[in-house]
């Protein structure tokens, strides 16, 4: 019997049970309870670097950062072996995958029987949200995976300190994972030990998240999407508050006036950079704060407002076209202390990818571990980059509130080459729903799959609800209504809801819009809407401006450059229309009749119409 050395920072009971359970299953050869200090986290490094799987770069100019190549089948999320296990089908809904609990867990019982032999089981306590929190909440997670731990040390508040909040009978989520390979006489260690077979499993009624077989991102991170998304998600509609895929910035005017903003874009659609913005050069007086870029949870206040807190503490990007024209603060956050995950290197320990700079440097190891060659990438489209936000120079002073920040606006952006305009802002909270229900977007290298089809992403958390969608939807639609009669009177209004789309091309495939700090421009009107100081014009799909309602001191970009990116097609809308429909019928009986008599609405404007 394995011994299970119970530090004595460890006093809750029913955790201990809980970890000896696991090792029961699991048979690890060691348990190693983690504390989250500093030489845990180097000793983990040194681990990694001495049996192969990590590589330190140059310390002189990365200093404490390493690069990991994982396995070549082990890249994403693996949306299609991702399930919602409640006890009822219908409560999964139709967008996620459902298997019965008693089914998966005789499945998963077998596959974690003895996966973890002849490896380390670390207990990894982490808070999601400021320690302590009225908005934070807790989650343990099991794992054979140092790269896993030291991770989550970046990503999450993690250590000791968890403990102190959990006590002897806190609450805490449990999470298991695996890489799904023990090492035993027959099975050999590799430096990305992954399994064919994979499950990233959850248990809403339970709230437990099993992950086995891959230890890549978001399927091992249990902090991320599993838990702060699926599973908190669950938990919001219970108790009154919304989990979110959404970035968090702060923008403060010349005059010293400060908006947040929480804006939801699909995976790997630039909500890193967005959330890092640098203005304009023109936009003297002008500053853009990072709260977030990857999850936000929203609370309703007594004051009416939705405060948001980031549960997260670190960043997990996307490094592919990160540089320092699209996002020198992201650089900057790059310095040192750093995890890079499929990155391509030099034989001195540089790191690259495409689009760090225009050519690639001489005798690159792709993220193969092979010589770079010719036309294929030598890092892997979603490659990422792990580090702590404190190391991000545009952090906003008050991302670490335990109270969140209040919010003024909610953007909703995809990843469409044509029809979405560049900017719309919904007629009311009803509206700007409907539009965030209905979004779409291209899919990226984030997820596994077939890439650039333009699917539905409701919210941009098609794959991050842990529930029926459609009950999703009403849940906002609920969060609205309460929160209005709360702001109304207190003499506020509810935030705004703005849809944004960056990705337009022209006829020649080219982006037209050029993003990054150009985007400010939006980010002004959006503003100013909400402070009533900017014009809209109505049109069938919202409110819009036209050319000269937006600011473009310092910018080149043309009217006809304008009329592209904000052209509304008969044709297109109608297409577009139809394929809402298609969602609808798709998400079933339980779909909001309010949203059905608001598609019923958008389809008569558009048949009474010539053109919109
Ligand atoms: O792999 S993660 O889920 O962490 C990143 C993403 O897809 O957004
Ligand atoms: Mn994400």
């Amino acid at each position: 019997m394995i011994s299970l050395n119970v530090p004595s920072f460890v006093q809750h009971t029913k955790l201990i049970e809980w970890v000896t359970h696991i090792a029961q299953l699991t048979q690890p050869k060691k348990i190693q309870w983690c504390d989250g200090s500093e030489t845990e986290y180097q000793d983990l490094i040194q681990l990694m670097i001495a049996n192969g799987s990590m590589q330190a770069l140059d310390p002189e100019t990365h200093p404490n950062s390493y690069n990991v190549l994982s396995d070549p089948t082990d890249v994403a999320r693996v949306e299609d072996r991702t399930f919602i296990c409640s006890e009822k089908k219908e409560d999964a809904g139709t967008t996620n995958n459902w298997q019965a609990p008693d089914v998966m867990r005789t499945t998963l019982n077998g596959l974690f029987k003895g996966c973890m032999q002849g490896r380390t089981m670390y207990v990894v306590p982490f808070s999601m949200g400021p320690i302590g929190s009225h908005i934070a909440h807790i989650g343990i997670e099991i794992t054979d995976s140092p790269y896993v731990v030291v991770s989550m040390r970046k990503m999450t508040r993690m250590g000791k300190a968890v403990y102190d909040v959990l006590k002897t009978a806190g609450t805490f989520i449990p999470c298991v994972h695996s890489v799904g390979m023990p090492l035993t006489n027959d099975i050999k260690d590799v430096a990305w030990p992954c399994n064919n077979e994979k499950y990233i499993v959850h248990y809403p009624e339970s709230r437990e998240i099993w992950s086995f077989g891959s230890g890549y991102g978001g399927n091992a991170l249990l902090g991320k999407k599993c838990f702060a998304l699926r599973i908190a998600s669950v938990m919001g509609r219970e108790q009154g508050w919304l989990a979110e895929h959404m970035l968090i910035l702060g923008v403060t005017n010349p005059q010293g006036k400060k908006h947040y903003i929480a804006a939801a874009f699909p995976s790997a659609c630039g909500k890193t950079n967005f959330a890092m913005l640098i203005p304009p050069k023109t936009y003297q007086g002008w500053k853009v704060e990072t709260v977030g870029d990857d999850i936000a949870w929203i609370k309703p206040g007594q004051d009416g407002r939705l405060y948001a807190i980031n549960p997260e503490a670190g960043f997990f990007g996307v490094a592919p076209g990160t540089n320092i024209k699209t996002n020198p603060n992201c650089m900057a956050t790059l310095q040192e202390d750093v995890i890079y995950t499929n990155v391509a290197m030099t034989k001195t320990g540089q790191v690259w990818w495409e689009g760090l700079t225009k050519t690639a440097p001489e005798q690159l190891i792709n993220w193969k571990g092979q010589p770079h060659q010719g036309t294929e990438k030598a890092a892997h489209p979603n490659s990422r980059f792990t580090v702590a936000a404190t190391q991000c120079p545009s952090i906003d002073p008050d991302w670490n509130n335990p109270q969140g920040v209040p919010i003024s606006a909610f953007i909703f952006g995809g990843r469409r080459a044509d029809t979405i305009p560049l900017v719309s802002e919904a007629y009311d909270w009803v509206d700007g729903v409907y539009k965030a229900a209905t979004m779409g977007s291209e899919t990226t290298a984030a997820a596994a799959g077939q890439q650039g089809i333009v699917r539905r992403d409701p919210f941009a958390m098609l794959p991050f609800v842990g529930y029926n969608m459609a009950d999703y939807f009403d849940h906002w639609l609920t969060i609205g209504q309460t929160t209005k009669i709360q702001a109304e009177a207190n003499n506020l209004e509810l935030p705004k809801i703005f849809n944004v789309n960056w990705f337009r091309r022209d006829e020649d495939g080219s982006f037209i819009w050029p993003g990054f700090g150009e985007n400010m421009r939006v980010l002004e009107w959006i503003i100013a809407r909400c402070e009533g100081t900017a014009k809209a014009t109505d049109t069938a799909i919202g409110k819009v401006p036209r050319y000269q309602d937006m600011n473009w001191s310092g910018s080149e970009f043309s009217l006809s450059s304008f009329e592209k990116v904000t052209h509304q097609d008969q044709t297109q809308w109608k297409k577009e229309l139809e394929s809402h429909g298609v969602l609808f019928e798709k998400l079933g009986s339980r779909m909001p009749k309010t949203l059905l008599q608001h598609q019923a609405k958008l389809l008569k404007k558009f048949s009474q119409t010539e053109k919109i």
